[in-house]
């Protein structure tokens, strides 16, 4: 079922294996194609050493986008998960490399903690490769859950990287 009414909701986005930039865009190309996503906009792609996962794999190129939806949650997500596939993501191992890696971060103000999905992401404010970009598109946006600006996230994560 589709909800009627537009939400706003924050992605992150992350490629480390094959044309990365290029994944990245077709990504965004296959969301807006929804009829029920629009990408209002997105942030700089920057790149990022890995963090976590196998040794030796490539860097990131990592980004964020605003998207307004007419999906709920759940339904964001498994379209989220379709566009991974449509972009050939395989899960062999955790934090593999991947061609395509689209988290939800934000939906709304919204706090969901069921086992297949957690809102606001559980890592994000512990990454800066999230956090940079999504503070370039949405400094001011509230955490739900810790009830900061996505700025004062990213300007604490990278005081702490300092030390
Ligand atoms: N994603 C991960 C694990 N590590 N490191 C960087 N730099 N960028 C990512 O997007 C990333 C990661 C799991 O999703
Ligand atoms: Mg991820
Ligand atoms: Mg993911």
């Amino acid at each position: 079922m589709v909800s009627p009414s537009e939400k706003t909701a924050y992605i992150a986005l992350g490629s480390n294996l094959g044309p990365r930039a290029r994944n990245i865009s077709r990504a965004l190309a296959l969301l807006e194609h929804s009829p029920f996503i629009s990408v209002i906009c997105h942030s700089r792609l920057i790149e990022t050493s890995p963090v976590g996962g196998p040794a030796q794999q490539d860097n990131y190129l990592n980004a964020a986008a605003r998207l307004r939806s007419r999906y709920s949650p759940e339904e964001l997500l498994g379209f989220l998960l379709k566009v991974e596939k449509q972009l050939g993501r395989t899960r062999k191992q955790k934090w593999a490399p991947r061609t395509i890696d689209l988290d939800l971060l934000l939906f709304e103000q919204q706090i969901i903690d069921q086992p297949y999905l957690k809102v606001p992401h559980p890592l994000m404010h512990q990454r800066i490769f999230v956090m940079q970009p999504l503070a370039e598109i949405a400094p001011e946006i509230i955490h739900p859950i810790l009830k900061k600006s996505n700025l004062q996230i990213l300007q604490d994560l990278l005081e702490n990287d300092n030390i």
